[in-house]
């Protein structure tokens, strides 16, 4: 069907706050719910990266409250644009690695992904918009400083007059000169997975009586889970639970951490619970691995995937390199060594390692913030990481302490844990880290806790294949004997401010390696507290989230 077309340019005011952050535009639902706001930076987006015109776009969302209202606006502004072909998910929905897979797959121009994330959905909530080039990867800064500056200046905006598409059903229909394709979101990226891991190997671990449990926490995964792990894995009906997307996560926070995927940790804790745990959060691409009676954290868990790689199908030839983001342990930098593999360290969010995977210096990517993933897309992936992890126990038959545990004695062990205080006082967190900043050309050789700073420096990243520099990227401390503090504050919060504080203790010896994290790190988390004044600063008793 052939719709009239009628393109209407319509006047608007800029807004001022339409600055990506971390990972795309994230604010509450009622901020995008204002009038024009969606549309101003739509178009923003359309304003800045090149000619669209006749242009391949991947579209989809996790479904959240607002997904829906949003995507009809977009095909409606892509056709006025003059965008020649739209794919988007059945009912608006992709993954975010599921659209990273189409863009690279279809050679689209770029994709667009409606998402907060692991943020809270429903009318009080959290949305987000996230641009995506034709690499599959998020947008690099200068392509996301030109949405800002577009937005600051924006006076109009495109659109076709005309009724909403039906996403709700497969197949072509046409806006304008524009094709809407609605496609299946699952099958590509499931086909992916199938490629990359070991398929038959895990049918029989799952056969020989090893068990798992998926939470798709309500949000996006689901449907991919099912497909994956019920169906073509054979695992029973019931291993995949919450795998019914809902716009407002049944009330939940869609994150894949101990405290927001408490009921799978209270499961992996107790006599009875499976082999392994999985979570995944509310657009797909993070991962939270539990072993039976064993957290895995992000950090070891790149690690181990970089040191196994050579098990899993995919990876059999080997691996380039690892980059981590700059917060996340040390973990993967000891593999490197040991094995002879680059590694990269980058700010926090994925965008920094598109550039080094195009250039095939590194394969694996990791950070702290439960995502993982590889070279197959341009973003991280959760079901990739769990699938990677089931390949392991299945190609090894050892279960995941076995694994975690040989891998400390070999490479030695990262103690590793991230305090988060959310929604404190923007100007208060503000002062805190500009307060250390300012100190920061002081503190070799002081003492803060009974512990010698050695170095403190705030991070500023070099591109080392475009040459873009980042700066102010986090404060680090780091102390003789080999701990480290970092402090700096979330680009993906919606609320105030989150101040977030990793801490980091190294110990080598087998012998030395305590089981208790917090008890490991206490003289550092003593130490966090006191050189910038932290509970009294903030307000604060204790933090919100403990990983
Ligand atoms: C996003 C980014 C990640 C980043 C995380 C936390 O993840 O893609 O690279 O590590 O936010 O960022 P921040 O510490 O600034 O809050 P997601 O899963 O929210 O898209």
């Amino acid at each position: 069907m052939v719709m009239d077309m009628a393109i209407q340019t319509i006047s608007t005011t800029a807004f001022d706050d339409q600055n990506p952050g971390t990972s795309g535009l994230r604010k509450k639902v009622k901020v995008f719910q204002k009038p024009n706001y969606v549309e101003n930076f739509i178009q923003s987006i359309f304003n800045s990266v090149g000619d669209v015109s006749g242009k391949l776009f991947i579209l989809g969302g996790d479904g959240r409250f607002f997904n829906k209202e949003v995507i009809q606006k977009i095909l409606k502004m892509a056709a006025a644009n003059k965008v020649g072909h739209i794919k988007v998910g059945l009912n608006g929905i992709l993954s975010t690695p599921a659209a990273s897979h189409l863009i690279r797959k279809y050679k689209a121009f770029g994709g667009i992904i409606l998402s907060a994330s692991h943020n809270p959905g429903g009318p009080s909530g959290d949305f987000g918009i996230k641009y995506n080039i034709s690499n599959g990867g998020p947008a690099p800064e200068k392509v996301t400083k030109a949405i800002f500056e577009s937005s600051k200046n924006i006076t109009s905006y495109k659109i076709e007059d005309c009724g909403d598409i039906d996403i709700a059903k497969l197949g072509k229909t046409q806006i304008g000169s524009m094709v809407v394709e609605v496609i299946d979101p699952v099958v590509d990226y499931a086909n992916l997975m199938e490629e990359l891991f070991d398929f038959d190997l895990i049918r029989k671990a799952i056969a020989g009586g090893l068990t798992f449990r998926f939470d798709a926490l309500n949000a996006v995964t689901g449907p991919y889970a099912h497909e994956i792990f019920e169906k073509r894995l054979g695992m029973k009906k019931g291993t995949v639970v919450n795998g019914t997307p809902l716009p407002d996560f049944g009330g939940r926070h869609p994150d894949p951490n101990l405290v927001h995927a408490h009921d799978l940790y209270e499961l992996m804790m107790s006599e009875d619970g499976p082999d392994l745990g999985a979570a995944s959060d509310g657009d797909g691409d993070r991962n939270m691995i539990v072993g039976w009676k064993r957290f895995v954290t992000p950090s070891d868990s790149l690690a181990i995937l970089a040191a196994n790689a050579k098990l899993v199908k995919g990876y059999r030839n080997g691996i380039a390199g690892i980059a981590r983001s700059m917060p996340t342990s040390a973990a993967a930098d000891y593999v490197a060594k040991k094995l002879g593999l680059n590694i990269y360290e980058t700010p926090t969010g994925w965008k920094f390692f598109g550039n080094l995977l195009d250039a095939g210096k590194v394969t694996f990517c990791g950070e702290e913030s439960f995502g993982t993933g590889s070279n197959h897309v341009r973003e991280k992936d959760g079901l990739w990481a769990i699938l990677f992890w089931l390949n392991l126990l299945a190609a090894t038959g050892k279960s995941v302490s076995e694994i975690v545990e040989q891998h400390w004695q070999l490479f030695g062990r990262s103690y590793y844990t991230r305090h988060d205080y959310e929604e404190v006082d923007q100007t208060a967190a503000k002062a805190l880290i500009e307060d250390l900043r300012s100190r920061l050309g002081k503190l070799a050789g002081t003492d803060v806790a009974g512990l010698t700073i050695a170095k403190a420096d705030d991070f500023s990243y070099h591109d080392p294949i475009d040459g873009s520099v980042s700066e102010h990227q986090g404060i680090r401390i780091f102390f003789e004997g080999g701990g480290r503090i970092v402090y700096r504050l979330s680009g993906t919060g919606t609320a105030g401010a989150t101040v977030r504080i990793y801490m980091e203790h190294y110990v080598a010896d087998p012998l030395k390696q305590d089981d208790n994290t917090q008890e490991a790190l206490a003289a550092l988390i003593v130490a966090a507290d006191e050189l910038v004044d932290l509970k009294k600063k903030l307000g604060r008793d204790a933090p919100s989230v403990i990983t």
